[in-house]
């Protein structure tokens, strides 16, 4: 059956998967439903369209993105390829394997662009409210028109969220905080390292953005960074002018005090303390209720939402694999809205998400998640006609990497792979990352930077 509509929220990497899905059906000459797309931003992209903005966006929303200028790929490009469009398609040569932000937004384009996405999709509009109509088995979406400010409703058989994670901060209070003299904000608001030149800095939490925002702000010239954890440090050797440090307890004017009873002064505090998954346009009874993790509880096969199965969650897990990945759950939710997969009772489905939430429970190492996020994949695979590639290589690659980071994080961005996708091994970057400051395509794409070219 066809002859339905479906509504998709957001248009980053997860609703344009969505968008693609559909798209590779109807380009085999199969009928597909009414779709339409929501994108509060005026670009596509998500995370990955890039605002220097803080805050509120343009119209005055709470501004989606998270990302920063000389945000560089914090994974192999390789573990997150499309299957159907490789990097080599796109760039048309080799390049390196950990891309800047502006360079992995364009290979996004790329493959969008390629397709006639833009026509589903009305941007500058922001979905404020879904109720579901239980008789007519249909959502009403009120939406608005942030250009116009005007507000409308439409009605849809399915609607799929893929609103993202990322965006909103967790901010814990830490006594004395309020008083701090120096800037004080969240990994959210970071737009790069170049106002803490020359400062001293702590970051509260101990992944991914604490990482990385400690190594950018040492590479482009802070004087030392403070990374404080509450449960485990991050636990790999770092270059003087980084350190780890228990929790921080409390702070009075700008001195901070850590759990093992020793105090430093600072001038900057930035909270790189997570995320939570906000749905501020979903009811209770809609709402995905999880933290950040592999398999959040009452989602079927991660995607379906278990108590009413005309909602679908897209990129709603903590991330190792990502474009692919998503794309992944698309086809799966593509044909899942085409009754094309088997979808047992309710018991059965309880049965399968609590398999998968004792499959998380049991792991522990980051090894063990990529297992973990590699047999999912798998799974929604096994179901669609996704082109299937070597997820075995695909972890071994992402293993690797994290022993890169772990015997240099300085220097792990400049280790190369080669794409299981089509054989293509990377290009080294012409600049090693660490003296490379300017993380434009312009410049990324360049053969060879203007010194070496002067010296040849
Ligand atoms: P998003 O990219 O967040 O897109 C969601 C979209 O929904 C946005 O466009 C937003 O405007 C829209 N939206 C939200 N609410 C509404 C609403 N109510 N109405 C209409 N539209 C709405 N991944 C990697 O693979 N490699 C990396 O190096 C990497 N680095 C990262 C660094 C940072 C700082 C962050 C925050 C994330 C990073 N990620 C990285 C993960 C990144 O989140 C994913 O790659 C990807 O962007 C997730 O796609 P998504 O579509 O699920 O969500
Ligand atoms: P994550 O990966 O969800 O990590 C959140 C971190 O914040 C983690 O270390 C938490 O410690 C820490 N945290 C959370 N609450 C607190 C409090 N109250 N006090 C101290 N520390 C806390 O988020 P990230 O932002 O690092 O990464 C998210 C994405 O952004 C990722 O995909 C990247 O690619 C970019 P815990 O270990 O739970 O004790």
């Amino acid at each position: 059956m066809t002859n339905f509509k479906v509504g998709i929220i957001g248009a980053g990497p997860s609703g344009l998967a969505m968008l693609r899905a559909f798209e590779s059906e109807q380009k085999k000459g199969n009928p597909i439903p009414e779709i339409k797309c929501y994108e509060k931003q005026d670009n596509w992209g998500g995370m990955w369209n890039y605002t220097w903005r803080t805050g509120v966006g343009k119209y005055g929303e709470p501004l989606h993105g998270s990302m920063y200028k000389y945000l560089w790929s914090n994974g192999p490009k390789e573990c997150l390829e499309f299957a159907d469009y490789t990097f080599t398609e796109h760039f048309g040569q080799a390049i390196s394997s950990y891309p800047p932000r502006e360079v992995l937004f364009d290979y996004i384009q790329g493959r969008i662009n390629k397709s006639n996405a833009r026509d589903y999709i009305k941007f500058s509009t922001v979905a404020r409210w879904v109720d579901y109509i239980e008789d007519k088995k249909q959502f009403r979406v009120v939406f608005d028109d942030l250009k116009k400010n005007e507000t409308f409703e439409e009605f849809f058989d399915y609607l799929v969220v893929g609103t993202g994670h990322f965006s909103t901060p967790n901010m814990p209070y830490f006594e004395g905080i309020d008083n701090f003299p120096g800037a004080v904000m969240h990994a959210h608001d970071f737009r790069g390292a170049d106002q803490f030149i020359g400062q001293k800095l702590l970051l509260i939490g101990s992944s991914y953005s604490a990482e990385d925002i400690a190594v950018q702000c040492y590479k482009h010239g802070s004087d030392e960074v403070t990374i404080s954890y509450r449960s485990n440090p991050i636990g790999t050797s770092w270059p003087e002018g980084i350190k780890e440090k228990p929790l921080v307890t409390h702070f009075d004017g700008n001195t901070a005090y850590f759990k093992d009873g020793t105090t430093e002064d600072y001038d900057a505090v930035i909270l790189c303390t997570g995320y939570q998954h906000k749905f501020p346009f979903l009811p209770d009874s809609l709402r995905l209720k999880t933290k950040n993790c592999l398999y959040p509880d009452g989602l079927y096969k991660g995607v379906v939402f278990n108590e009413n199965e005309r909602l679908i969650f897209l990129g709603m897990q903590d991330q190792y694999y990502t474009f692919n990945m998503f794309d992944t759950q698309a086809w799966y939710a593509r044909d899942y809205m085409l009754g094309r997969v088997p979808f047992p009772a309710k018991a059965e489905r309880d049965a399968d998400i609590k398999n998968w939430m004792d499959y998380e429970a049991s792991t522990e190492t980051g090894a063990e998640h990529v297992d973990f996020q590699t047999d999912y994949i798998k799974d929604l695979i096994s179901y669609t006609d996704y082109p299937a590639f070597d997820l075995d290589n695909v972890a071994r690659m992402f293993k690797s990497w994290l022993k890169d980071k772990e015997t240099n994080i300085l220097n792990y961005r400049d280790q190369v792979y080669t794409s299981v996708m089509d054989g293509t091994a990377a290009e080294p970057h012409h600049t090693p990352w660490m003296e490379e400051l300017d993380d434009s395509l312009n410049r990324y794409l360049q053969e060879k930077c203007e010194e070496e070219r002067e010296l040849v």
